[in-house]
Protein backbone atom coordinates (compact mmCIF):
# COMPACT_ATOMS: atom_id res chain seq x y z
CA UNK A 1 0.00 0.00 0.00
CA UNK A 2 1.52 3.74 -0.79
CA UNK A 3 2.12 5.48 1.97
CA UNK A 4 0.01 8.49 2.97
CA UNK A 5 0.75 12.29 1.49
CA UNK A 6 2.37 14.25 4.24
CA UNK A 7 2.74 18.19 4.26
CA UNK A 8 5.72 19.22 5.17
CA UNK A 9 5.91 20.52 8.77
CA UNK A 10 5.07 23.91 9.65
CA UNK A 11 2.34 23.89 7.18
CA UNK A 12 -0.18 25.68 8.20
CA UNK A 13 -4.13 24.64 7.86
CA UNK A 14 -7.00 27.15 8.04
CA UNK A 15 -10.35 28.31 7.17
CA UNK A 16 -11.90 31.30 5.82
CA UNK A 17 -14.89 33.32 6.02
CA UNK A 18 -15.73 36.70 4.90
CA UNK A 19 -17.64 39.81 6.72
CA UNK A 20 -20.89 39.90 5.08
CA UNK A 21 -20.89 36.18 4.27
CA UNK A 22 -21.40 35.37 7.88
CA UNK A 23 -21.75 38.32 10.57
CA UNK A 24 -25.59 39.67 10.56
CA UNK A 25 -26.03 42.79 12.26
CA UNK A 26 -25.91 44.61 9.50
CA UNK A 27 -27.89 47.64 11.60
CA UNK A 28 -25.85 46.90 15.16
CA UNK A 29 -23.44 49.33 16.78
CA UNK A 30 -23.07 52.06 14.32
CA UNK A 31 -22.76 49.86 11.35
CA UNK A 32 -23.02 51.70 8.29
CA UNK A 33 -24.61 50.50 5.18
CA UNK A 34 -22.61 48.70 2.58
CA UNK A 35 -23.32 47.91 -1.52
CA UNK A 36 -24.05 44.85 -0.32
CA UNK A 37 -27.08 45.96 2.09
CA UNK A 38 -28.83 47.96 -0.88
CA UNK A 39 -28.24 45.52 -3.78
CA UNK A 40 -29.53 42.84 -1.76
CA UNK A 41 -32.58 44.69 -1.00
CA UNK A 42 -33.11 45.51 -4.34
CA UNK A 43 -35.98 42.72 -5.95
CA UNK A 44 -34.85 40.35 -8.95
CA UNK A 45 -30.46 41.04 -7.57
CA UNK A 46 -30.21 37.92 -5.33
CA UNK A 47 -31.91 34.68 -4.96
CA UNK A 48 -35.34 34.25 -2.76
CA UNK A 49 -34.83 37.59 -1.66
CA UNK A 50 -32.23 36.55 0.53
CA UNK A 51 -30.24 39.08 2.21
CA UNK A 52 -26.99 39.37 4.85
CA UNK A 53 -28.98 39.17 7.55
CA UNK A 54 -29.12 37.03 9.52
CA UNK A 55 -26.75 35.07 7.78
CA UNK A 56 -25.08 32.85 10.20
CA UNK A 57 -25.08 35.65 13.11
CA UNK A 58 -22.07 35.49 13.76
CA UNK A 59 -21.45 38.79 15.08
CA UNK A 60 -23.43 37.39 17.91
CA UNK A 61 -22.17 33.72 18.16
CA UNK A 62 -18.32 34.63 17.67
CA UNK A 63 -17.16 32.75 20.69
CA UNK A 64 -19.05 29.86 19.38
CA UNK A 65 -17.56 29.97 16.13
CA UNK A 66 -13.99 30.32 17.93
CA UNK A 67 -14.41 27.29 19.76
CA UNK A 68 -15.60 25.19 16.43
CA UNK A 69 -12.25 26.81 14.87
CA UNK A 70 -10.03 25.24 18.18
CA UNK A 71 -12.17 21.89 17.46
CA UNK A 72 -11.00 21.27 14.50
CA UNK A 73 -7.24 21.97 15.67
CA UNK A 74 -7.13 25.16 12.98
CA UNK A 75 -4.00 26.80 12.89
CA UNK A 76 -4.81 30.04 11.35
CA UNK A 77 -8.57 31.73 10.69
CA UNK A 78 -9.36 33.95 7.86
CA UNK A 79 -11.99 36.06 7.92
CA UNK A 80 -12.61 39.35 6.86
CA UNK A 81 -12.89 42.86 8.35
CA UNK A 82 -16.35 45.16 7.31
CA UNK A 83 -15.08 48.69 6.43
CA UNK A 84 -18.71 50.06 7.29
CA UNK A 85 -18.62 48.74 11.10
CA UNK A 86 -14.88 50.17 10.84
CA UNK A 87 -15.99 53.95 8.94
CA UNK A 88 -19.83 53.95 8.84
CA UNK A 89 -19.92 56.18 5.85
CA UNK A 90 -16.36 55.17 4.60
CA UNK A 91 -14.20 57.93 5.90
CA UNK A 92 -13.45 59.84 9.14
CA UNK A 93 -13.01 58.66 12.73
CA UNK A 94 -13.18 55.30 13.48
CA UNK A 95 -16.69 53.53 14.80
CA UNK A 96 -15.19 52.23 18.72
CA UNK A 97 -17.79 49.47 18.93
CA UNK A 98 -16.65 47.83 15.24
CA UNK A 99 -13.08 48.21 16.02
CA UNK A 100 -14.00 46.74 19.85
CA UNK A 101 -15.70 43.55 17.76
CA UNK A 102 -12.98 42.45 16.08
CA UNK A 103 -10.56 42.96 19.09
CA UNK A 104 -12.43 40.73 20.84
CA UNK A 105 -12.21 38.56 17.71
CA UNK A 106 -8.63 38.68 17.23
CA UNK A 107 -7.93 38.06 21.21
CA UNK A 108 -10.36 34.84 21.09
CA UNK A 109 -8.31 33.51 18.27
CA UNK A 110 -4.74 34.51 20.33
CA UNK A 111 -6.69 32.85 23.30
CA UNK A 112 -7.15 29.65 21.41
CA UNK A 113 -3.71 29.65 19.84
CA UNK A 114 -5.29 30.03 16.31
CA UNK A 115 -3.34 33.13 13.88
CA UNK A 116 -5.30 35.85 12.45
CA UNK A 117 -5.31 36.01 9.01
CA UNK A 118 -7.67 39.56 7.67
CA UNK A 119 -8.74 40.77 4.96
CA UNK A 120 -9.66 44.09 4.58
CA UNK A 121 -11.85 44.46 1.90
CA UNK A 122 -14.16 41.29 0.89
CA UNK A 123 -16.74 43.63 -1.22
CA UNK A 124 -18.57 45.40 1.54
CA UNK A 125 -17.94 48.65 0.18
CA UNK A 126 -19.42 51.49 2.29
CA UNK A 127 -22.35 52.92 0.38
CA UNK A 128 -21.47 56.66 1.15
CA UNK A 129 -18.74 55.73 -1.13
CA UNK A 130 -20.23 54.17 -3.38
CA UNK A 131 -22.47 57.26 -4.06
CA UNK A 132 -19.41 59.29 -4.84
CA UNK A 133 -18.45 56.88 -7.75
CA UNK A 134 -16.92 53.72 -5.52
CA UNK A 135 -14.33 52.24 -7.10
CA UNK A 136 -14.66 54.31 -10.38
CA UNK A 137 -13.82 57.42 -8.60
CA UNK A 138 -9.76 57.21 -7.73
CA UNK A 139 -10.39 58.96 -4.36
CA UNK A 140 -12.11 55.52 -2.88
CA UNK A 141 -8.13 53.72 -2.98
CA UNK A 142 -7.05 56.87 -0.95
CA UNK A 143 -9.94 56.35 1.27
CA UNK A 144 -9.21 52.81 1.76
CA UNK A 145 -5.34 54.03 2.62
CA UNK A 146 -6.93 55.45 5.35
CA UNK A 147 -9.27 52.37 6.46
CA UNK A 148 -6.08 50.24 6.60
CA UNK A 149 -3.80 52.67 8.64
CA UNK A 150 -6.95 52.20 11.31
CA UNK A 151 -7.08 48.93 11.41
CA UNK A 152 -3.49 48.24 11.29
CA UNK A 153 -2.82 50.41 13.94
CA UNK A 154 -6.39 49.08 15.90
CA UNK A 155 -5.81 44.88 15.80
CA UNK A 156 -2.69 42.86 16.17
CA UNK A 157 -2.78 40.69 13.18
CA UNK A 158 0.43 39.88 11.65
CA UNK A 159 -0.92 38.20 8.15
CA UNK A 160 -2.73 40.73 5.85
CA UNK A 161 -4.90 40.50 2.58
CA UNK A 162 -5.74 44.08 0.75
CA UNK A 163 -8.77 42.85 -1.38
CA UNK A 164 -10.31 39.97 -1.98
CA UNK A 165 -10.72 39.19 -5.68
CA UNK A 166 -10.13 42.16 -7.79
CA UNK A 167 -11.34 39.89 -10.34
CA UNK A 168 -14.92 38.69 -9.13
CA UNK A 169 -15.69 42.95 -8.89
CA UNK A 170 -14.74 43.84 -12.32
CA UNK A 171 -16.35 41.23 -13.74
CA UNK A 172 -19.64 40.34 -11.31
CA UNK A 173 -20.04 43.59 -10.03
CA UNK A 174 -19.18 46.20 -13.24
CA UNK A 175 -19.19 43.52 -16.50
CA UNK A 176 -22.00 41.61 -16.00
CA UNK A 177 -23.87 43.40 -12.75
CA UNK A 178 -24.96 40.31 -11.01
CA UNK A 179 -22.97 41.62 -7.81
CA UNK A 180 -23.02 44.74 -6.43
CA UNK A 181 -23.15 47.47 -7.61
CA UNK A 182 -24.80 45.80 -10.33
CA UNK A 183 -22.77 48.03 -13.06
CA UNK A 184 -23.44 46.34 -16.87
CA UNK A 185 -20.39 48.27 -18.61
CA UNK A 186 -17.29 46.99 -19.47
CA UNK A 187 -15.36 50.31 -20.16
CA UNK A 188 -16.02 51.70 -16.48
CA UNK A 189 -15.52 47.88 -15.25
CA UNK A 190 -11.71 48.17 -15.94
CA UNK A 191 -11.50 51.90 -14.58
CA UNK A 192 -12.49 50.43 -11.06
CA UNK A 193 -10.06 47.48 -11.85
CA UNK A 194 -6.94 49.87 -12.10
CA UNK A 195 -8.00 51.91 -8.84
CA UNK A 196 -8.79 48.47 -6.67
CA UNK A 197 -5.29 47.51 -7.76
CA UNK A 198 -4.12 50.97 -6.79
CA UNK A 199 -5.80 50.25 -3.34
CA UNK A 200 -4.13 47.03 -3.01
CA UNK A 201 -0.62 48.95 -3.78
CA UNK A 202 -1.22 52.05 -1.34
CA UNK A 203 -2.81 49.83 1.87
CA UNK A 204 0.53 47.66 1.28
CA UNK A 205 2.61 50.90 1.87
CA UNK A 206 0.58 52.16 4.83
CA UNK A 207 1.29 48.54 6.50
CA UNK A 208 4.84 48.18 5.44
CA UNK A 209 5.60 52.29 7.25
CA UNK A 210 3.56 51.75 10.03
CA UNK A 211 4.50 48.29 10.71
CA UNK A 212 7.32 46.61 9.51
CA UNK A 213 7.88 42.89 10.21
CA UNK A 214 4.09 42.42 9.68
CA UNK A 215 3.12 40.48 5.72
CA UNK A 216 0.75 41.90 3.37
CA UNK A 217 -0.39 41.02 0.06
CA UNK A 218 -4.21 40.40 -2.30
CA UNK A 219 -6.29 37.51 -2.44
CA UNK A 220 -6.77 36.82 -6.35
CA UNK A 221 -8.76 34.25 -7.75
CA UNK A 222 -7.13 32.62 -10.52
CA UNK A 223 -8.25 30.33 -13.71
CA UNK A 224 -5.96 28.54 -14.76
CA UNK A 225 -6.96 28.88 -18.78
CA UNK A 226 -6.83 25.96 -21.23
CA UNK A 227 -7.56 25.80 -24.95
CA UNK A 228 -10.31 23.47 -25.38
CA UNK A 229 -8.71 22.00 -28.76
CA UNK A 230 -5.74 21.54 -30.85
CA UNK A 231 -6.43 24.51 -32.81
CA UNK A 232 -3.99 27.42 -33.11
CA UNK A 233 -7.26 29.33 -32.35
CA UNK A 234 -8.01 28.44 -29.59
CA UNK A 235 -4.81 28.26 -27.98
CA UNK A 236 -4.44 31.80 -29.08
CA UNK A 237 -7.97 32.34 -27.12
CA UNK A 238 -6.87 30.60 -24.02
CA UNK A 239 -3.79 32.91 -24.08
CA UNK A 240 -6.16 36.23 -24.10
CA UNK A 241 -8.37 34.71 -21.25
CA UNK A 242 -5.08 34.12 -19.21
CA UNK A 243 -4.55 37.79 -19.64
CA UNK A 244 -8.41 38.36 -18.64
CA UNK A 245 -8.04 36.04 -15.62
CA UNK A 246 -4.95 36.26 -14.47
CA UNK A 247 -2.26 37.77 -15.66
CA UNK A 248 -4.42 41.31 -15.35
CA UNK A 249 -3.57 41.06 -11.54
CA UNK A 250 -0.32 39.62 -11.31
CA UNK A 251 1.64 41.30 -13.76
CA UNK A 252 0.69 44.96 -12.54
CA UNK A 253 1.71 43.53 -8.51
CA UNK A 254 4.94 41.54 -9.37
CA UNK A 255 6.42 43.30 -12.36
CA UNK A 256 5.27 46.94 -12.76
CA UNK A 257 3.57 46.73 -15.87
CA UNK A 258 -0.35 45.42 -17.22
CA UNK A 259 -0.23 42.77 -19.95
CA UNK A 260 0.40 44.86 -23.12
CA UNK A 261 -1.80 42.31 -25.05
CA UNK A 262 -4.66 42.89 -22.32
CA UNK A 263 -4.13 46.39 -21.88
CA UNK A 264 -4.73 46.88 -25.71
CA UNK A 265 -8.11 44.69 -25.77
CA UNK A 266 -9.25 46.53 -22.95
CA UNK A 267 -8.12 50.27 -24.48
CA UNK A 268 -10.09 49.54 -27.10
CA UNK A 269 -13.28 49.04 -25.09
CA UNK A 270 -12.86 52.22 -22.57
CA UNK A 271 -10.35 54.90 -21.12
CA UNK A 272 -8.69 52.63 -18.06
CA UNK A 273 -5.38 53.54 -19.88
CA UNK A 274 -6.35 57.48 -19.35
CA UNK A 275 -6.38 56.72 -15.45
CA UNK A 276 -3.43 55.34 -14.73
CA UNK A 277 -1.08 58.12 -13.97
CA UNK A 278 2.29 58.35 -12.79
CA UNK A 279 3.63 56.40 -10.19
CA UNK A 280 0.73 54.16 -10.27
CA UNK A 281 2.19 51.61 -11.37
CA UNK A 282 5.07 51.71 -9.06
CA UNK A 283 2.80 51.96 -5.85
CA UNK A 284 0.61 49.01 -7.36
CA UNK A 285 3.93 46.87 -7.96
CA UNK A 286 4.85 47.86 -4.28
CA UNK A 287 6.91 44.61 -2.89
CA UNK A 288 4.12 42.22 -1.13
CA UNK A 289 5.34 39.59 1.57
CA UNK A 290 2.80 36.82 0.55
CA UNK A 291 -0.02 35.71 -2.09
CA UNK A 292 -3.65 34.74 -1.04
CA UNK A 293 -4.44 32.50 -3.67
CA UNK A 294 -7.92 31.21 -4.60
CA UNK A 295 -8.55 28.33 -6.64
CA UNK A 296 -11.71 26.85 -7.64
CA UNK A 297 -12.11 26.33 -11.62
CA UNK A 298 -10.60 26.08 -14.66
CA UNK A 299 -11.26 27.44 -18.04
CA UNK A 300 -11.05 25.65 -21.32
CA UNK A 301 -11.81 27.91 -24.06
CA UNK A 302 -12.18 27.06 -28.07
CA UNK A 303 -10.65 29.33 -30.54
CA UNK A 304 -14.03 31.33 -30.13
CA UNK A 305 -13.04 32.14 -26.90
CA UNK A 306 -15.98 30.54 -25.56
CA UNK A 307 -15.67 28.74 -22.51
CA UNK A 308 -16.20 24.66 -22.89
CA UNK A 309 -17.01 22.61 -20.10
CA UNK A 310 -14.65 19.29 -19.78
CA UNK A 311 -15.44 17.99 -16.10
CA UNK A 312 -18.06 17.57 -13.98
CA UNK A 313 -19.62 20.90 -12.42
CA UNK A 314 -20.55 21.52 -8.93
CA UNK A 315 -24.31 22.83 -7.53
CA UNK A 316 -22.29 26.17 -8.47
CA UNK A 317 -22.58 26.18 -12.26
CA UNK A 318 -19.32 28.00 -12.59
CA UNK A 319 -17.17 25.87 -10.44
CA UNK A 320 -15.82 22.70 -12.68
CA UNK A 321 -14.04 20.07 -11.09
CA UNK A 322 -10.58 19.95 -11.92
CA UNK A 323 -8.46 19.46 -8.68
CA UNK A 324 -5.13 19.61 -11.58
CA UNK A 325 -5.57 23.24 -11.90
CA UNK A 326 -4.89 23.52 -8.80
CA UNK A 327 -1.49 22.16 -9.57
CA UNK A 328 -0.91 23.90 -12.62
CA UNK A 329 -1.45 27.36 -10.56
CA UNK A 330 1.00 27.09 -8.00
CA UNK A 331 3.21 25.53 -10.08
CA UNK A 332 2.77 28.03 -12.44
CA UNK A 333 3.15 31.13 -9.98
CA UNK A 334 6.23 29.36 -8.68
CA UNK A 335 7.69 29.27 -11.88
CA UNK A 336 6.62 32.81 -13.28
CA UNK A 337 6.27 34.66 -10.08
CA UNK A 338 9.22 34.12 -7.97
CA UNK A 339 10.00 34.71 -4.16
CA UNK A 340 6.73 35.68 -2.62
CA UNK A 341 5.17 32.77 -0.76
CA UNK A 342 1.68 31.51 -1.48
CA UNK A 343 -1.08 30.49 0.39
CA UNK A 344 -4.09 29.02 -0.42
CA UNK A 345 -6.54 31.38 0.83
CA UNK A 346 -9.84 29.54 -0.83
CA UNK A 347 -10.68 26.42 -2.24
CA UNK A 348 -14.19 24.41 -1.66
CA UNK A 349 -17.65 23.61 -2.94
CA UNK A 350 -20.72 23.90 -2.55
CA UNK A 351 -22.94 20.81 -1.97
CA UNK A 352 -26.99 20.05 -1.17
CA UNK A 353 -26.16 17.89 1.83
CA UNK A 354 -28.94 17.91 4.81
CA UNK A 355 -28.65 16.37 8.42
CA UNK A 356 -29.75 13.09 8.02
CA UNK A 357 -32.33 11.41 11.05
CA UNK A 358 -29.13 11.11 13.20
CA UNK A 359 -28.06 14.65 12.79
CA UNK A 360 -25.22 13.72 10.85
CA UNK A 361 -24.21 15.62 7.76
CA UNK A 362 -22.50 12.90 5.24
CA UNK A 363 -21.17 15.87 2.75
CA UNK A 364 -19.02 12.31 0.54
CA UNK A 365 -19.05 14.69 -2.64
CA UNK A 366 -17.11 17.71 -0.30
CA UNK A 367 -14.56 15.05 0.95
CA UNK A 368 -13.40 13.26 -2.09
CA UNK A 369 -13.15 17.14 -3.55
CA UNK A 370 -11.37 18.08 -1.01
CA UNK A 371 -9.03 15.41 -0.72
CA UNK A 372 -7.99 15.41 -4.47
CA UNK A 373 -7.49 19.04 -4.70
CA UNK A 374 -4.73 18.35 -1.25
CA UNK A 375 -3.85 15.83 -3.25
CA UNK A 376 -2.65 17.45 -6.17
CA UNK A 377 -1.72 20.44 -3.87
CA UNK A 378 0.89 17.86 -2.46
CA UNK A 379 1.91 17.10 -5.36
CA UNK A 380 3.14 20.46 -6.37
CA UNK A 381 4.48 21.28 -3.12
CA UNK A 382 6.80 17.86 -3.32
CA UNK A 383 7.62 19.45 -6.61
CA UNK A 384 9.13 22.68 -5.09
CA UNK A 385 5.81 25.19 -4.66
CA UNK A 386 6.06 27.76 -2.26
CA UNK A 387 2.88 26.96 -0.41
CA UNK A 388 2.81 27.91 2.61
CA UNK A 389 -0.67 27.05 3.65
CA UNK A 390 -4.57 26.27 3.08
CA UNK A 391 -7.76 27.38 4.26
CA UNK A 392 -10.91 25.56 2.78
CA UNK A 393 -13.87 27.84 1.74
CA UNK A 394 -15.80 28.12 4.19
CA UNK A 395 -15.65 27.67 8.06
CA UNK A 396 -19.41 27.94 8.01
CA UNK A 397 -22.40 27.55 5.59
CA UNK A 398 -22.88 31.15 4.55
CA UNK A 399 -24.43 34.13 2.04
CA UNK A 400 -23.29 32.76 -1.26
CA UNK A 401 -23.77 36.81 -2.53
CA UNK A 402 -26.05 36.20 -5.26
CA UNK A 403 -26.98 32.91 -5.11
CA UNK A 404 -28.35 33.88 -1.21
CA UNK A 405 -28.28 30.83 1.39
CA UNK A 406 -29.36 28.12 -1.45
CA UNK A 407 -25.16 27.52 -1.96
CA UNK A 408 -23.73 26.06 1.40
CA UNK A 409 -19.88 25.78 0.98
CA UNK A 410 -19.55 25.43 4.47
CA UNK A 411 -17.94 22.40 6.42
CA UNK A 412 -19.86 23.41 9.08
CA UNK A 413 -23.54 23.19 8.53
CA UNK A 414 -25.66 26.22 9.67
CA UNK A 415 -29.43 25.64 10.19
CA UNK A 416 -30.28 29.26 9.62
CA UNK A 417 -34.28 29.03 11.38
CA UNK A 418 -32.24 28.05 14.82
CA UNK A 419 -28.53 28.96 14.05
CA UNK A 420 -27.83 26.12 15.16
CA UNK A 421 -23.99 24.70 14.03
CA UNK A 422 -23.17 20.69 13.03
CA UNK A 423 -19.73 20.21 12.22
CA UNK A 424 -19.75 17.78 8.38
CA UNK A 425 -18.79 14.93 7.89
CA UNK A 426 -15.87 16.59 5.67
CA UNK A 427 -15.09 18.92 9.35
CA UNK A 428 -14.62 15.60 11.18
CA UNK A 429 -12.43 14.58 7.80
CA UNK A 430 -10.45 17.55 7.54
CA UNK A 431 -9.47 17.57 11.53
CA UNK A 432 -7.70 14.70 11.05
CA UNK A 433 -5.96 15.81 7.90
CA UNK A 434 -4.86 19.01 10.16
CA UNK A 435 -4.16 16.76 13.22
CA UNK A 436 -2.19 14.44 11.16
CA UNK A 437 -0.99 16.39 8.13
CA UNK A 438 -1.47 13.48 6.21
CA UNK A 439 -3.56 12.46 3.18
CA UNK A 440 -5.73 9.37 3.68
O1 LIG B 1 -18.27 32.80 -1.44
C1 LIG B 1 -17.28 33.19 -2.33
C2 LIG B 1 -16.27 34.08 -1.65
O2 LIG B 1 -16.85 35.19 -1.06
C3 LIG B 1 -15.24 34.57 -2.65
N1 LIG B 1 -14.68 33.45 -3.37
C4 LIG B 1 -15.58 32.49 -3.96
C5 LIG B 1 -16.56 32.00 -2.91
C6 LIG B 1 -17.52 30.96 -3.53
O3 LIG B 1 -18.24 31.53 -4.58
Amino acid sequence: MNSPARFPDGFVWGAATAAYQIEGATTEDGRGASIWDTFSATPGNVRDGDTGEPAADHYHRYREDLDLIAELGLGSYRFSIAWPRIQPTGTGRPNQKGLDFYRRLVDGLAERGVSPMATLFHWDLPQELQDRGGWENRDTAARFADYAEIVFDALDIGDWLTINEPKTIVQSGYQFGDHAPGVRDEARAFVACHHLLLAHGLAAQVLHDRHPGRRIGPALNLHPTYPADDTPEAARAARHADGLENRLYLDPIFKGHYPEDTLRWISERGPMRDHILEGDLATISTPIDLLGVQYYTPHFVDGDGERVFKHPTAQAEWLEIYPEGLYDVVTRLTRDYPRVPLVITENGLPTLDEPGPDGRVRDEGRIAFLRDHLAALHRAVEEGARVEGYHVWSLLDNFEWAQGYSQRFGIVYVDYATQKRIPKDSALWYRDVVKTGELR
